[in-house]
């Protein structure tokens, strides 16, 4: 279509779809869906019950992860996965189901507070304008969300319910044969009763107060320790080990970290990991995201060993228990308990010098390697191409299937928070350990019969044969051989004999640790938690929350010299006396008492573990949610044992640590019977990411992308070329698009029609502002095709649609049904755009119920000019909740051709066959017919001439 000047063609046409019609449009429809709450999604009771008829109806939870509200606000990359399933949900509005779509803020973290830092300004000022700015963002796209829903974790009436989450996880412990979370009170109980054990042997009652407190900090689900921890004087707080890069600097700030022992809350996540496991394979969520999560969790079978060592034992763990025989030196990680234990005064007699590190004395060579490993993180030390170092502590241990004394080293490469810190080393058949062993001169013994010609001995190895499928050889010993037995029975076989002895026996060992749920913040959820006189920590009750932040004079964590590892956490809430030192009754019977508050803050985690659950029954102040209404939206269903959110969409860098997270408090809260689902998420998707060309300059500097210019497929920036590549879009790179200028351009329809037609939602794909207008001149043409652009009447004709303008109908409703169920919007797009096509070329006015059924099908996708046309076309009702085209098969059947089959170059036989028929298809289909069977008689083939869909030529040989 040739393109008219817009300036007479506005004179010519005052009723075209323009920028200016779709910014008048949107706007209208906009403030009229916000006040007739055309996105109110009712729920079975409380203050959002509404329209017993939707209720009745089935429900679709369609789910963002939501956004931090930057104050950078969005630009056209991040409403990718907003947009997508809005689609989706008004599709699902239109095929009959009651759809809770809305959006809050995840407000709490880092960038507000550090602003704060630098300003002084408080972050609940900064995220709120941040998060007012954001919602006028996304209001202009026209997303059908239920803001009576909305919230931002930041509000103290959502962070009470964090809180009180906390309490019950403070409040439980893990009962491993119920295989559930259980109230700590139960516990305590069976202290009291008897009926279980009290740990250490003592009775219940004669316990003090705080040796209860130590004793139940063993078993609650949230509990406080001194933990090895991630230390970044540089920052001021503690890190997760997710937080921390590879070379053991902050992934933020990119500081110094150091193994340092603070005090510090942890959640027990470690207790739920064979359930995390198992429930995984019953959610619809890509498998490469189940797999990073089954690999978090790192679940090993194997065996736990003891190695005798002066009437004592050092226990490992091992994977491979068949390969005993082989192990001819042990390793146990620098910072374990029983080094100082075994090391002897003195190198034993004849200890070789590359086992001493050309120490004096065994504890001098120790002190010297721990001091040297702290320095490290555990990624370093595990890394596989590095030189393995270590050095011998003196001691020998014996092996207990062959009585072999042998040497006892440490060495980093084995961590101290894995298995029992301590392994028994086969070097010839484990890839660290042959390096090791050949660094150190160490025995290298072949139990495993290698399946190459390396030979049994392996002295003149090059490399560790590893293989889990193998045969087992010089294994035996007095009592006990596996010598030719596979791994897998000799794995069985000597786990029996182990246990027989009572020196060993199988078990399951994860990789997944507690949760570090502290920090040293201010701009994060208070703990619900005061110490009292003893320094025993209780939790506050419900009355008491939400326990609300304090203001304070400074916001920021005390730093230090980033290189001081001498150093300890100093919070931002420590300095405000008041807050800390209070009186309080806690209603536990012991009256008003001095305590002193936790000054930690939740992690930035926290507020996303359970949003799911507010969006549900958003305004309740007595309960977390209404069990009713937590039933009716999550609760378990047919293909959905777990239940869940219907759809979660967002970003593929979440696959781990929040999905994780989320799952496990819904797996306490489960427990504990306050939910019905121990899943938050049945299914999950990932959209792609929207990339921009970054323009560089001949240092490599970015240029401001707007202000390229092209010429011959070249790129230039006040006249001086500059190079093109593919990036993130963002401020820093100079190639930020903001929503707003593509709606002012545009209007947001074509925006979002832009966006789901770039291509497959999980796929990354560049956005290109140029290509903007195609779907511009999508929306121009179809309202061409409802409305007059001289006189705005609309043209829509009462006589009956054609026979090829039915068929291009169905099949589009078909397809594009079919599209928007699977998520496939560009190709729904493609398919509406076909029809439109369609009527554009027929040229004649269109049939009305071709037109509203067009209409109907671009709803989801742009539903700002489907509401005005749907209006326009006489309707009185808003086009959300209309029905949704249903295609008549009459009309979707493919027409059909007539294909001629020829054998020896005579016509044989005429079939029917569909238009679309491939050559391979036809070929058989012909091969096939009884006709052609005939003709040929049984001859063989030379040839087969296929011109699908009308001819197939067939030469007998
Ligand atoms: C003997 C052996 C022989 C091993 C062999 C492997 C191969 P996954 O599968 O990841 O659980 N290991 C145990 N604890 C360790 C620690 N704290 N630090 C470093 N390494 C440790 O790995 C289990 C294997 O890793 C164990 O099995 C142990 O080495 C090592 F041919 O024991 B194995």
């Amino acid at each position: 279509m040739s393109e008219t000047n817009p300036a007479t063609a506005e004179v010519a046409a005052p009723h075209r779809y323009t920028a200016a019609v779709a910014a008048e449009i949107e706007a209208r429809w906009q403030d009229f869906w916000d006040a007739d709450g055309t996105y109110a999604a009712p729920n079975p009771k409380g203050d959002l019950a509404g329209d017993p008829g939707l209720v009745a109806k089935p429900k679709k939870y369609i789910m963002d992860m939501f956004p931090y509200p930057s104050g950078a606000g969005l630009h056209v990359g991040h409403p990718l996965g907003y947009i997508a399933t809005d689609v989706f949900a008004r599709f699902q509005r239109m095929t009959g189901h009651n759809v809770l779509h809305t959006l809050g803020f995840d407000a709490f973290g880092l960038p507000a507070e550090q602003h704060a830092v630098q300003t002084g300004e408080h972050p609940r000022v900064t995220t709120e304008a941040a998060i007012n700015n954001m919602k006028s963002q996304l209001r202009r796209l026209g997303l059908g969300h239920d803001k009576r829903r909305s919230f931002a974790t930041i509000d103290p009436d959502y962070y009470k319910w964090t809180q009180w989450i906390f309490v019950q996880i403070f409040n439980s412990w893990y009962d491993d044969e119920a295989k559930q979370a259980r109230p700590i009170s139960e516990l305590v109980a069976r202290f009291e009763s008897g009926e279980r054990a009290v740990p250490g042997g003592r009775s219940w009652d004669a316990l003090s107060a705080a040796e209860r407190a130590d004793v139940l900090g063993e078993y609650r689900l949230a509990y406080a320790s001194d933990a090895p921890v991630n230390w970044c004087p540089g920052l001021g707080t503690v890190l997760a080990n997710e937080e921390v890069t590879a070379d053991g600097r902050s992934e933020r700030g990119n500081f110094p970290v150091f193994k340092a022992k603070l005090r510090q809350w942890n959640m027990r996540i470690t207790a739920y990991a064979d359930r995390l496991l198992d429930d995984l394979n019953e959610l619809d969520w890509p498998e490469a995201i189940k797999l990073q999560q089954r690999n978090w969790i790192g679940r090993s079978e194997g065996a736990r060993v003891d190695f005798p060592i002066d009437g004592e034992a050092i226990t490992v763990f091992t994977t491979r228990q068949d390969t005993l025989f082989g192990a001819t030196y042990m390793v146990l990680a620098p910072e374990h308990p029983l080094v100082e234990k075994f090391t002897p005064a003195a190198w034993p007699e004849g200890t070789h010098d590359v086992w001493t590190g050309g120490h004096a004395t065994p504890a001098e060579a120790v002190a010297a390697y721990r001091a040297q490993a702290a320095s490290k993180s555990d990624v370093e030390r595990q890394a596989e191409a590095k030189d393995k170092t270590g050095v011998f502590t003196g001691a020998f241990a014996t092996n207990p299937v062959n009585g072999e004394q042998i040497p006892v080293f440490i060495a980093d490469y084995v961590l101290m928070g894995y298995g029992t810190g301590a392994i028994m080393a086969v070097p010839a058949h484990d890839a660290r350990d042959f390096a090791f062993a050949r660094a150190f001169e160490l025995p290298i013994r072949c139990v495993v019969e290698p399946s190459d010609d390396r030979g049994t001995d392996a002295s003149t190895w090059d490399d560790a044969f590893v293989s889990y499928d193998a045969k087992i050889v010089n294994s035996h010993g007095e009592d006990v051989s596996l010598d030719g037995l596979g791994v897998t029975e000799a794995k069985a076989r000597i786990t029996e004999w182990l246990q027989d002895k009572g020196i060993g026996e199988g078990t399951v060992n994860f990789r997944l640790r507690d949760w570090l749920f502290s920090r040293q913040r201010y701009w994060g959820e208070p703990f619900p938690i005061v110490y009292d006189e003893d320094g025993i920590a209780h939790s506050l009750p419900e009355s008491m929350l939400p326990l609300e932040l304090p203001e304070v004079e400074d916001y920021s964590p005390r730093t230090f010299d980033p290189d001081d590892a001498d150093t300890s956490p100093e919070t931002p809430l420590s300095r405000n006396q008041d807050w800390v030192d209070v009186t309080l009754d806690l209603g536990d019977g012991r009256g008003p008492r001095p305590y002193r508050r936790e000054t930690n803050t939740m992690p930035n985690w926290a507020g996303s573990c359970w949003y799911e659950l507010r969006y549900l029954d958003p305004h309740n102040s007595e309960k977390l949610v209404d069990p009713e209404i937590e039933q009716y939206w999550m609760g378990p269903r047919a293909g959905q044992p777990h239940g869940g959110v219907d759809l979660y969409v967002g970003g593929a860098e979440h696959a781990v640590l929040h999905l994780l997270y989320a799952r496990f408090w819904s797996k306490v809260l489960y427990d504990l019977g306050h939910i019905s689902s121990p899943e938050p998420f049945h299914k999950l998707y990932n959209q792609g990411m929207i990339q921009a060309f970054v323009y560089r300059d001949s240092r490599g500097f970015p240029v401001p992308a707007a202000e390229i210019e092209e010429r011959d497929g070249a790129f230039f920036h006040n006249g001086e070329q500059v190079k093109r590549e593919l990036g993130k879009m963002g401020k820093s790179l100079k190639n930020a698009v903001t929503p707003e200028a593509i709606c002012e351009e545009y209007g947001a329809d074509t925006l979002r029609l832009y966006e789901m037609a770039m291509g497959p939602l999980d796929v990354s794909r560049p956005w290109d502002t140029r290509a903007v207008v195609g779907q511009y001149r999508l929306l121009q043409r179809l309202w061409r095709n409802v409305v007059d652009e001289a006189t705005g009447e609309v043209t829509v004709t009462d006589a009956e649609p054609d026979e090829t303008t039915l068929r291009a109908l169905h099949k589009a409703i078909d397809g594009v049904r079919q599209d928007l169920e699977g998520l496939r919007f560009n190709t729904a797009i493609a398919k509406v755009t076909e029809l439109n096509n369609h009527l554009t070329k027929a040229g004649a006015a269109v049939p009305r119920p071709v037109a509203e059924s067009l209409v109907l099908l671009i709803a989801p996708l742009a539903p700002h000019i489907a509401e005005e046309l749907w209006r326009k076309l006489g309707h009185t009702d808003s086009v959300v909740h209309q029905d949704f085209p249903v295609a008549d098969p009459r009309y979707v059947v493919d027409e059909t051709v007539t294909c001629v089959v020829q054998v020896k170059g005579k016509v044989k036989a005429r079939l029917e066959v569909s238009p679309a028929i491939s050559d391979d298809e036809l070929e058989k289909v012909a091969l096939a017919d009884e006709k052609v069977v005939a003709a040929l008689d049984g001859a063989d083939i030379r040839k087969v001439i296929v011109r699908a869909p009308k001819l197939v030529n067939i030469v007998p040989a």
